[in-house]
């Protein structure tokens, strides 16, 4: 395990891949109404040291993705992954990016009037990223933005004994539903995803209950599901076509 953050050297022990996104991805710093404040790498924003022992506080999205048989597509990242390896979890977690084009800054308005266009594309670009989902087989406008997230959690150091990681999120829950006879192509990129499963909600249950074989489950979609999850999955149809459940002024804080 290296330390040195030059380009090409590996510092984490995950990977090349891996720690060159942790220097080029640029999170967008929030504070806690959730507004923008300025930008910073992912390696900044998770590394938790003394100091700053949650981080950099930063905005994130979590999208939840079902068939027409309402199944809940679920990943386990990959073990090369720097934070949370292998663990079991929702669809696609990531951050919306600083810099990219389209933009993928929200503004308070945006979020406030229940269409985030930026959480949106950087969610169809991380479906790509990690699934291989074709970008022309999702429409960004079906992204169901239901409310936010604000959590903090520790990945005690996976690699190397000083390494000690962690997410502290504001996290905007996007659903999204197949139509019946819809296509969508799943090609996991092993770099993000060791694995994939479609659950149904009881057999969701059962897979957490710690005894099947996904003993691990990553801490944002443990809150997700225990606090947010069941109400919405009983009543899908009315979450995702209406806003029965859309509580964009608040934020939940775990
Ligand atoms: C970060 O996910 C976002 C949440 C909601 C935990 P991630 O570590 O999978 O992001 P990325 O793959 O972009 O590093
Ligand atoms: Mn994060």
């Amino acid at each position: 395990n290296g330390t040195t953050h030059e380009t090409g050297q590996i510092w984490s022990g995950a990977g090349k891949t891996q720690d060159e996104l942790m220097l080029k991805d640029e999170c967008i710093l929030v504070n806690y109404m959730d507004e923008v404040i300025g930008h910073n790498n992912k390696y900044n924003c998770h590394k938790f040291v003394p100091g700053q022992p949650r981080g950099l506080l930063h905005r994130a999205f979590s999208v939840l993705l079902f068939d027409h048989e309402n199944r809940l597509l679920l990943q386990q990242r990959a073990k090369t992954k720097i934070t949370f390896p292998l663990v079991w979890t929702n669809t696609c977690c990531s951050h919306p990016l600083y810099g990219m084009k389209p933009c993928e800054v929200d503004m308070p308005d945006a979020i406030a009037g229940g269409d985030p266009k930026g959480v949106k594309a950087a969610a169809v670009r991380k479906l790509g990223h990690e699934l291989g989902i074709p970008a022309n087989e999702l429409d960004a406008s079906r992204f169901k933005f239901l409310t936010r997230v604000h959590y903090w959690a520790i990945d005690v150091g996976t690699y190397g004994d000083e390494a000690v990681w962690g997410e502290h999120e504001i996290d905007h829950i996007l659903l999204y539903r197949l139509n019946a006879g819809e296509k969508l192509t799943v090609e996991p990129n092993p770099e993000e995803v060791e694995a994939i499963r479609w659950l149904g909600s009881e057999e969701l249950k059962e897979a957490m209950n710690g005894k099947g074989d996904m003993p691990l489950w990553s801490p944002w979609f443990r809150i997700i599901n225990e606090r947010l999850l069941d109400v919405w999955w009983k009543d899908l149809d009315a979450a995702l076509n209406t806003d029965k459940y859309v509580d964009v002024s608040s934020i939940h804080r775990f």
